[in-house]
Order: structure tokens, then C-alpha cells, then sequence
């Protein structure tokens, strides 16, 4: 387990606005009934959750600036250190009641992320990593899995919704790529969570595009220090620029980066 200072800040902040998103899930399912359905109520869970993080993290971290999914940018005195925060990654899957969403907290040091945590308060799911320490799930110690097989693999990958349709053309070509090669595919709708299930050992693969920083910042290290191999869908390392992401094992990120290539 990691015992730092910086992560028990993460945690705790991460556990204070856990706790909101919670009681506010309990809540959606009572909405689905109604006409409006329950978006209004989650995007303010949204802000509630953001508003908690920002405020924790600002108490125990002055001067960091911040990249917010919902708040955008905010400077800091502190040049060298920046929050990137997805107070709900998984939105679609809160909204319908699915317990598949988490709290996303990466921190960049001079442009290098350094720790990273992913928090999912409905099953108390907690991934987190520290450059150089390692990376863990509750108490245990995370590693990558070992298939070297691509038709033994389970690879997850991130489906463009209907407001991303220019995406699809795209997606379908690299779906079909993979799906022809893999074991078998999934989807879950938390591009936070799906990393980390990479550095579990779950999935031996994943990839999305169209993501935003604050949906991979704290994924990325969970995996590197899970042992992973990260790069953006071509390869190179701009992930947090390009938002998109391949990760696997050494063998497996090959693999499917060639798949996604080929398509
Ligand atoms: P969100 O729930 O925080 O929006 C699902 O494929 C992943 O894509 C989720 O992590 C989701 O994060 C993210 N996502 C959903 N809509 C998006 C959009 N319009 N732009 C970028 N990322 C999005
Ligand atoms: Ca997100």
C-alpha cells in the first residue's frame, strides 16, 4: 500500500466526494421513471462532486492549477503541479443506473503524471498509483496480465456515441480489426475504470480515442506501475493532448496497436 502524504490527500478527497455520488446514485434510480429522466439531477451530482474535490485538494495543495472536466482550467501559483479531475467518469452508466462509474484524480508534476487515483464509490472499487511505488487495488499490489495469446485476450475499447457520428466510420474499422484477432471484446463505458482493469489484469488490452485528459491522466500511471505499456492509439505518447490511449502488456499493446493500424 502506498503511505504517502499526496495520497492520503487524494483518498480523502476522493472518499468526501465518493460519498455524495453515492446517495445521489441510490437517488437516480427513483428518476428513471419520470419523463425528464434524471439528467438535470446527475449533471448537478457532476458539479457537487467537482465543487468537493477542488475545494479538498485546494486546502491540502495551494497553489495547483487544475484541469476539470466541468470547470475547465484553473491556474495556479504553483506552475509545476497540476490536478487532472473527472469528478463522475462513466456519466451515461450513473445516468442509467449502472454501478460502473468512478472519481478520476491525476496529478502532473512538470508535465509528467506522477499518481494517479480511481475511486468507484458504489462498490468501493479504490485503483491507485504512485510513480515509482507501484500501483494497487484496495490493498493489493497490481500487475498487468501475462497472455501472450491475441485469441486468448479479453480487450476493451470505448464506443463513440451518437454525437461523436463522424467517429463511427473509424471505430467500426478498428472494431472489426480487433474483433476478427481478440478472444473477445468489451465496452463498459468508463474509459477510468476500463484502465485500471488493464493494470488489474482483467482486460490484456484496451483502447479508445476521442477521451479527454481527465478521463486517462490517473489510468495512465495506474498502468504504467502496474507494469502496462501505454501510448495514444498511434503510438507515441501524446495521450493527454490526443485523447486517446492503447495499453496492454508489452506483447498485447503491440498487438492491438498493429490492429488499430492495419484497420
Ligand atoms: P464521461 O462519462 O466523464 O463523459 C466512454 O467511452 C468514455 O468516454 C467515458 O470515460 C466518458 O466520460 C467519455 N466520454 C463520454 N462522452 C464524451 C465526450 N463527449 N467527449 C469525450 N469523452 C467522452
Ligand atoms: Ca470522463
Amino acid at each position: 500500500m502506498i503511505r504517502s502524504a499526496l495520497m492520503n490527500v487524494m483518498t480523502a478527497a476522493a472518499l468526501k466526494a465518493g460519498r455524495g455520488l453515492k446517495r445521489d446514485f441510490g437517488e437516480v434510480e427513483n428518476l428513471q421513471v419520470s419523463v425528464k429522466g434524471p439528467g438535470d439531477f446527475v449533471s448537478a451530482a457532476d458539479r457537487k462532486a467537482e465543487k468537493i474535490l477542488f475545494e479538498e485538494l485546494t486546502k491540502a495543495r495551494p497553489g495547483y492549477g487544475f484541469v476539470l472536466e466541468e470547470g475547465g482550467a484553473v491556474e495556479g501559483a504553483d506552475k509545476s503541479h497540476t490536478w487532472f479531475i473527472d469528478p463522475l467518469d462513466g456519466t451515461t452508466n450513473f445516468l442509467h443506473g449502472l454501478p460502473i462509474f468512478a472519481i478520476s484524480i491525476g496529478l502532473a508534476r512538470e508535465g509528467q503524471i506522477v499518481a494517479g487515483l480511481v475511486y468507484n464509490p458504489a462498490n468501493d472499487d479504490m485503483f491507485i498509483a504512485e510513480k515509482g511505488q507501484g500501483a494497487y487495488y484496495n490493498n493489493r499490489r497490481l500487475r498487468v496480465a501475462a497472455r501472450r495469446d491475441m485469441a486468448d485476450a479479453l480487450i476493451g475499447c470505448g464506443i463513440p456515441h451518437i454525437g461523436k457520428a463522424k467517429e463511427h466510420p473509424r471505430f467500426k474499422a478498428e472494431f472489426a480489426s480487433v474483433m476478427a484477432r481478440a478472444g473477445n471484446i468489451r465496452r463498459l463505458g468508463a474509459a477510468a475504470l476500463d484502465l485500471c482493469f488493464v493494470a488489474s489484469g482483467s482486460y490484456d488490452g484496451f483502447w479508445e480515442r476521442n477521451l479527454q485528459a481527465w478521463d486517462i491522466a490517473a489510468g495512465i500511471v495506474i498502468i504504467k506501475e502496474a507494469g502496462g505499456f501505454v501510448t495514444d492509439a498511434d503510438g507515441g505518447q501524446d495521450m493527454l493532448a490526443k485523447g486517446s490511449i492503447c495499453a496492454g502488456n508489452d506483447v498485447m499493446h503491440r498487438n492491438l496497436l498493429d490492429l488499430i493500424k492495419a484497420a
